[in-house]
């Protein structure tokens, strides 16, 4: 009997271990069990209260992790140890995540609130047929200006960085693609450009800017410019906004000779361990209600049709953040230029921040 009773104990003590690990490896590692969703997406960048409502309509527990680059993703992605189950990566990286066979085909069936989906937004050449994608946010690159501090500087062209009034006065996203593609930009060429003497010119060209630089940040530049800490930042053009929300003395304006156009768009990587779960989000932030309550908190242009229509006038019909055709037409989507390119394009920023920070 006394035999009996050590086995018992030593099995419940092993079972409550297990379960003990369990939970933790739950909370601290982004353990997925069938019940859990691991949703990797961008600081700032969702209503965390739509989250919560998706967790009590359907009893799925959400585990949410956050990335500031599409690269830092990529590689979370390719390292295989969280089992994630949804994430936003952007048109170029999504291409390259299909080409090294990192994402799970959309089951369309699953999805039917992609009919929401603006038209314009839907089959563009980085996934043709959305097989592996569907758009969440887009929007463009631009200079976000401080009008009272500097009343009288304009901003037309990336050139009128290099103003010397503007000395430690900029800061720059912390992104390879947007840096660089700044100072191809203000030099005529695409941001799409593979030559070298090219982009070590646009290098050139950044390291002459660098007394202006104030630093090169992440979502901080909210913060800074909101607070009048700086009084020019590069920024994608939904941050853009909802910093305007903050500091009405900002301004929002895309240079003459271009700038980028993105698009952020969801996937299930391979990392998925709640396929079924992940289609039923996805499909719950294309809800048209969801959507336009989730564009009203991140402040970034919605490609939802629907949602747009429940949206404030002031805000989807304003130019600067829902801009016409006319003004797409003439901007750049990134593409994916291969990884020795991608490589080169990195190294060079790095070179650029190390020179900054
Ligand atoms: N704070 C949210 C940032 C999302 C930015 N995504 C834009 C990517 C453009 N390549």
């Amino acid at each position: 009997m006394k035999k009996l009773m050590i086995a018992f104990t030593s099995v419940l003590l092993a079972s409550v271990l297990l379960l003990v690990t369990i939970n933790r490896l739950n909370a601290v590692q982004g353990y997925s069990g069938s019940n859990t969703l691991t949703v990797f997406n961008w600081g700032d960048y969702i209503d965390m209260d739509l989250v919560e409502q998706f967790e009590e309509e359907t009893g799925i527990t959400v585990i949410y992790e956050t990335f500031d680059s599409n690269e830092a993703m990529l590689t979370k992605i390719q390292q295989g140890g969280v089992t994630y189950d949804i994430a936003v990566p952007s048109e170029y990286m999504i291409e390259k995540m299909v080409e090294e066979d990192l994402l799970i085909p959309l089951d369309h069936s699953k999805l039917p609130n992609l009919k929401y989906i603006d038209e314009r937004f839907m089959d563009l050449p980085f996934d043709e047929g959305n097989k592996y994608s569907v758009p969440y946010f887009w929007g463009t690159v631009g200079i976000l200006f401080n009008t009272e501090l500097l009343p009288d500087k304009t901003f037309t062209s990336w050139n009128d960085l290099w103003d010397p009034e503007l000395e430690n006065s900029i800061l720059l996203i912390d992104g390879a693609r947007e840096v660089m593609g700044m100072g191809l930009n203000s030099l005529g060429y695409s941001l799409n450009d593979t030559n070298p003497d090219h982009l070590q010119e646009a290098l050139d060209k950044l390291v002459s800017l660098s007394p202006n630089i104030k630093a090169i940040v992440g979502d901080e530049n909210k913060l800074l410019m909101a607070n009048n800490e700086a009084t020019v930042a590069l920024v994608w053009s939904g941050d853009a906004r909802d910093i305007m929300w903050e500091n009405e003395a900002l301004d929002y304006v895309v240079p003459v000779e271009g700038s980028n156009l993105w698009f952020d768009n969801m996937v299930i990587p391979k990392t998925a361990d709640n396929v079924e779960a992940a289609h039923a989000f996805i499909n719950y932030m294309l809800d048209p209600e969801i959507a336009a309550l989730n564009t009203e908190y991140v402040g970034y242009s919605t490609p939802n049709e629907a949602a747009l229509a429940l949206l404030s006038e002031e805000l989807a019909e304003d130019e600067r953040f829902y801009p016409p055709p006319e003004l797409t037409d003439r901007l750049e989507v990134y593409e994916n230029l291969g990884k020795e390119m991608l490589g080169l394009y990195n190294e060079l920023f790095l070179q650029f921040k190390m020179l900054i920070n």
